[in-house]
């Protein structure tokens, strides 16, 4: 059995975004309607540029998948492209400030074009189609993701008027994935202003998992750590410059009392992922030593303002060394809810590979068998 583990492959104008994933048991139901649903969410958004227009994503299972379920190796997703013109696409000479368009060519001595085509957000519909295999598995063991939008720009939703779980199953009626309907215009206005001015805007996402249970992670050496990995898949997503989790990086403002939680117990009936440990408060987000502690993890992430920008910064043209305007491309205003659908996906791939690191086995059947047994030891330790 290997280690959970997914690359991806192709270029934002070349023909596909390629998902190989490595490491899922034989008999998973495929459901590819459910997969082709979370890449529709990734193409929609108030703020998305023209491209999303062209194309209607869909996933192909062009390996690993038999009469609608895994077999046990590598399964390949393709998502073609119909905007698929790399040959006919002119190159850029003036980097964009904030882009890995410098860099880039600098490092591969190579054009702008051969970087971007890579660096482009467009490689997030590969990495939503493999998290959508991953939320399949998840879910199978009733472990759930959900994500909104809680600022955008200089618009934050009150926290008074943040949603609950039950709130956030229906987030996809929102176009900036935010419920709280005056923050939503003001978001929307936020969006209209900085097409006008010919700018870009970032923001904030929440992610929340339920039904993770005890024991995810590892405390014992610091690459086996949960929210190091969970930080990691959600940190190479383009643009995101920071995550944090639980409390985050207001835990350094409070003190112990106030940041850690209450241990409760209640002595569960039936098997129950957190073996009947509550918490009044979740500080922790979830997690504590990098294992998660039965609580909903809460993990938050920033993103920048996307880079292309439609009145450009200053840049150097790299023919002439002369300062010009950076380049402009087709692009978005804003890809905030889009990258919280991408955080979703990344923050499946991490808990299932944490969960097929603890229960794996080679068939669900093996892995069921595995969690069952698992349940039953953390609820039965204090019942006697
Ligand atoms: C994107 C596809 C891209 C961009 C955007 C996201 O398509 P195109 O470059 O053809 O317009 O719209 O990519 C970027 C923001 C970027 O910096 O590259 C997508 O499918 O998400």
């Amino acid at each position: 059995m290997a280690q959970l583990t997914f690359r991806t492959a192709g270029e934002s104008h070349g023909r596909g975004c390629f998902a190989l994933i490595e490491g899922l048991p034989h008999g998973l139901p495929v459901d590819l309607a459910y997969i082709d649903a979370q890449l529709a969410l990734r193409q929609k958004g108030y703020g998305r540029g023209a491209r999303q227009k062209l194309e209607t994503d869909r996933a192909e299972a062009l390996s690993g998948v038999h009469q609608g379920r895994t077999m046990g190796g590598p399964v390949l997703l393709a998502v073609w492209n119909k905007d698929a013109r790399l040959e006919k696409t002119p190159d850029l000479f003036c980097p964009r400030p904030g882009h890995a368009d410098l860099a880039g060519a600098m490092k591969w001595d190579s054009s702008i074009r051969d970087v971007l085509e890579r660096a482009s957000a467009r490689e997030t519909a590969a990495r939503v189609a493999a998290g959508a295999l991953c939320r399949l598995f998840l879910k199978s063991f009733a472990i759930e993701i959900r994500g909104h939008v809680t600022v955008l720009g200089d618009v934050s939703v009150p926290p008074d008027a943040l949603p609950s779980w039950d709130d956030l199953a229906g987030i996809e009626r929102s176009d900036v994935r935010c419920l709280h309907e005056p923050t939503a215009k003001a978001m929307r206005k936020a969006i209209d202003a900085a097409k006008y001015a010919g700018d870009t805007l970032g923001g904030h996402f929440e992610l929340v998992a339920r039904g993770l249970p005890v024991g995810l992670g590892d405390c014992t050496q610091w690459d086996r750590k949960l929210d190091g990995a969970i930080a990691q898949a959600l940190m190479s997503i383009q643009a995101i410059k920071g995550v944090e989790i639980g409390l985050g990086f207001q835990a350094g403002r409070l003190p112990g009392s106030q940041v850690h939680d209450p241990i409760e117990y209640q002595a569960p009936r039936a098997p129950r992922p957190d073996g009947g440990f509550v918490r009044p408060r979740n500080g922790a987000g979830g997690l504590e030593g990098g294992i998660t502690n039965g609580a909903p993890l809460v993990v938050r992430c920033a993103m920048k303002p996307i880079s292309t920008l439609m009145k450009p910064l200053p840049s150097v043209d790299l023919r002439t060394g002369k300062v010009e305007k950076a380049d402009v491309e087709r692009s978005d205003v804003c890809a905030l809810p889009a990258a919280c659908v991408v955080g979703e996906s990344m923050l499946a791939f991490a808990l299932a590979r944490a969960f097929l690191d603890k229960f794996g086995g080679d068939s669900m059947g093996e892995i069921r068998r595995n969690y069952d047994g698992y349940l039953a030891q953390i609820g039965a330790a204090r019942n006697g």
